[in-house]
């Protein structure tokens, strides 16, 4: 038994090595040269008409790489005998699958069977930041998508955390409070619905939340499929002013004003309040991490031909 155990150990140990050596960045250069060029054009055009794809993106990546690794498991549709990740709960708010879908149309038809849809959803997401005036950075390719997808693998953050209950999460995952903190300044693009804040409003108003601020959202959120603003300032820009606002007393979330509160954070959000490169550079470093967690590669999984589905079984 205890012979058996070790070997699965070390069988463990090395694949992990393997996975490491396969990502690299232009993974897809000899076999689909234009790649990345197809991801970059098709969310330029759907940002130039809707710019909130930025958010979109941040988001399904995030939620894709939290559940069973960067793999596009959250891109698989239900069918009627299995409810998959993206109808999980409070999940459902995830927005973007169109987008990917599309890119992965015009990927088939310039190179079939070749990029993953787990580095389209990666690749669109870094160009979506750069397009909303984040950093612009060289990301590892080479990811292979999942084969499985359930509702009930879906263990994301809640929005109420403390900030040790949200790193725990993190941990868990292989990211460090550092890494945790910068992630969560993706919250300068986007919205939130009002029920992920409302008990910060009503009945008693969350007195670590401006004041003004509270009155107004109680306002917006007399209408319960309302939104408001992450970032009540530059909603629109991948940039630190997140990291001001909250130190405003303007998070929307209790976990985005919990990071001015807790003393093992608050020292981190100043710093990056305070400089906007750090801030660049941390994000693209932080985002290159999140991309990497538990990932495919090598024969392991598969390439989807459409990334809502899992490919039909080979028949033999
Ligand atoms: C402790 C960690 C986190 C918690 C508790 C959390 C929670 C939430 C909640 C509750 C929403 C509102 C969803 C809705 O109303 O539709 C949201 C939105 C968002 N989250 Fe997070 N989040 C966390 C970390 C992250 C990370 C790491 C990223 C990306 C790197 C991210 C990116 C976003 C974006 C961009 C939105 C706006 C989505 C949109 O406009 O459609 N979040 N988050
Ligand atoms: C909004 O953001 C801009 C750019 O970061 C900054 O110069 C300005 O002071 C901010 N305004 C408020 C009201 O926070
Ligand atoms: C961010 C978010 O909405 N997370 C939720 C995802 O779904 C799980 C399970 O339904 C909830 O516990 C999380 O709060």
């Amino acid at each position: 038994m205890k012979i058996i155990l070790q070997s699965i150990l070390i069988f463990h140990c090395c694949v992990l090595y393997l996975v490491s050596a396969q990502l690299q960045v232009g993974f897809y250069s000899s076999t689909c040269p234009q790649a990345e060029t197809t991801v970059r054009q098709a969310v330029q055009t759907q940002f130039n008409s809707d710019p909130s794809i930025t958010a979109a993106l941040l988001r399904m990546h995030f939620h894709d790489c939290f559940v069973r690794g960067c793999d596009a498991s959250i891109l698989i549709k239900s069918t009627k005998s299995k409810k998959s990740e993206r109808d999980a709960g409070a999940n459902k708010t995830v927005r973007g699958f169109e987008l990917i879908d599309k890119i992965k149309k015009t990927l088939e038809t310039v190179c079939p069977s070749t990029i993953s849809c787990a580095d389209i959803i990666t690749l669109a997401t870094r160009d979506a930041v750069a397009l909303a005036g984040g950093p612009s950075y060289p990301i590892p390719t080479g990811r292979r998508d999942g084969l499985v997808s359930n509702a009930d693998d879906v263990n994301l953050p809640g929005p109420s955390l403390t900030v040790p209950g949200a790193l725990q999460f993190f941990t868990n995952k292989g990211l460090n409070l550092n890494d945790m903190v910068t992630l969560l300044g993706a919250h300068t693009v986007g919205v939130a619905h009002c029920n992920f804040f409302q008990d910060r409003l009503s009945p008693v108003p969350d007195k670590t939340m401006d004041p003004t601020l509270a009155a107004q959202l109680l306002k917006t959120c007399a209408k319960s499929t309302a939104t408001a603003f992450l970032d009540q300032n530059t909603s629109f820009t991948v940039d630190n002013e997140y990291f001001r606002q909250i130190m405003l007393k303007k998070g929307i979330l209790k976990i985005d004003q919990e990071l001015t509160l807790d003393k093992s954070s608050a020292p981190i959000v100043s710093s990056l309040a305070s400089n906007e490169n750090a801030f660049r550079q941390n994000f693209a470093n932080a985002m290159i991490k999140m991309a990497s967690i538990d990932i495919l590669v090598g024969s392991a999984g598969e390439i989807r031909k459409s990334c809502g589905v899992f490919n039909p079984p080979k028949v033999l």
